[in-house]
């Protein structure tokens, strides 16, 4: 009897192992572990073509969030005089000593050029400021070292206000910004904050990642895009940063889209085949149906007096209409700004304050002198 309820007992435990282990096989085959991945594609000669990426859709929110979801909320902006960092205070400090002084002589010349120039104002934009002053104190109009100051001040103000300082845009047209400048000064960065502005203010953004000659690039790009709800084009790594463009302009002009950013390579300007790269682009934008309305120079502020040589190269290749100066928040001295006006004649129309899609504003000019004084 024992013998045959033990006989019973092992014969359930080896029944019930057996239906475990069959469960298990089940449940593995219906998750697809066992099934074979999928082929990879393989790369045929068109893939060289830019392919048009949609941004990719965004999980389905429920049906009452969904009627308030609007344009991408860019957060207040930041106060220049909050973050400009080391540049502000550079100038007070040196001309402290003018002040203390009774009155404006030899000595008071020598202590603001070396201001000037320590900020990154130039030589030559020191000088001719400088000698604008001497001649209105010999006249009689500037008679202390106050008056002096604020005559500067206001001279300053004014060169840094020069030109125009919008974004422009065509109503009714596709316009197309190109943002071109060495690598690293911030030109994906400075897209992405723009695409984010714009697309605030309701207009409909296309990126264009004509930076191909990085795959990163173009992830840095999408990251952005995703952000921004623009749709994304790209190209295959090593691609004609030309056929990118003109396939987002296609595809933007096609949906009546407002604005295409174009992001471009930024290896070292001394390079003539980046130049190059950069004239065609220029002129696959002029000769599509879209408009080109903005060729935007990226100058990262922290590289001083350098940012010029830049600023004349790029100038000379593809005719820049306007500079975003990046990266005031960090160690930049400033007067960068003054000397970008004041030698290429080329308005700022944008100034970077750090890494966040806030900080990107405009540059007002008395704001930012007053900064720099204060
Ligand atoms: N603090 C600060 N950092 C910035 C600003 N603008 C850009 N950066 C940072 O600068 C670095 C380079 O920016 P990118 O946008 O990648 O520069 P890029 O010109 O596209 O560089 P390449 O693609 O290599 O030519 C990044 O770490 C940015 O976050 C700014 O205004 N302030
Ligand atoms: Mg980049």
């Amino acid at each position: 009897m024992t013998i045959l309820l033990i006989v019973a007992i092992l014969a359930f435990v080896v029944l019930v192992a057996l239906g475990l282990v069959a469960s298990t096989a089940l449940r593995r085959r219906s998750s697809g572990v066992e099934v074979e991945p999928p082929p990879t594609e393989v790369a045929g000669p068109e893939v060289a073509r830019p392919e048009v990426a949609e941004a990719p859709p965004a999980e389905a929110p429920p049906a009452e969030v969904e009627e308030v979801l609007g344009p991408p909320e860019v957060a207040a902006p930041p106060r220049l005089r909050d973050r400009l960092g080391k540049a502000r205070n550079l100038l007070a400090t040196r001309v402290s000593s003018v002040l203390a002084r009774s009155g404006i002589d030899e000595e008071t010349w020598e202590e603001l050029e070396e201001a000037l120039i320590t900020a990154d104002v130039g030589v030559s934009t020191t000088t001719s400021l400088l000698d604008g002053l001497r001649t209105r104190v010999k006249a009689g109009e500037i008679t202390g070292p106050d008056v002096l100051l604020e005559a500067l001040k206001s001279d300053l103000k004014a060169i840094v206000g020069r030109g125009d300082h919008t974004l422009r845009q065509e109503p009714g047209s596709t316009n197309v910004w190109l943002f071109v400048g060495v690598n690293g000064v911030g030109k994906t960065t400075t897209i992405g904050k723009v695409g984010m502005r714009e697309a605030a203010e309701g207009r409909s953004v296309v990126m264009a990642a004509g930076d191909t000659f990085r795959a990163a690039a173009t992830e840095q790009l999408a990251l952005w895009a995703d952000r921004v709800e623009a749709d994304l084009v790209r190209g295959s790594e090593g691609g004609d940063p030309g056929s990118v463009l003109f396939d987002a302009v296609q595809r933007a002009v096609a949906r009546g889209n407002d604005l295409v950013l174009v992001d471009t390579a930024g290896r070292l300007h001394t390079k003539v085949n980046l130049m190059e790269e950069l004239k065609k682009v220029r002129r696959v934008a002029e000769r599509s149906p879209a408009q080109l309305s903005e060729v935007l120079l990226v100058l990262d502020a922290t590289t001083g007096q350098n940012g010029l040589v830049q600023a004349r190269q790029f100038s000379d290749a593809v005719g820049v209409t306007g500079v975003v100066l990046t990266k005031l928040d960090g160690t930049a001295k400033g007067g960068i700004a003054v000397a970008v006006v004041a030698d290429m004649g080329l308005p700022i129309k944008l100034v970077g304050l750090g890494e966040s899609a806030a900080d990107l504003v405009p540059l007002d000019a008395d704001e930012f002198v007053e900064a720099l004084f204060a």
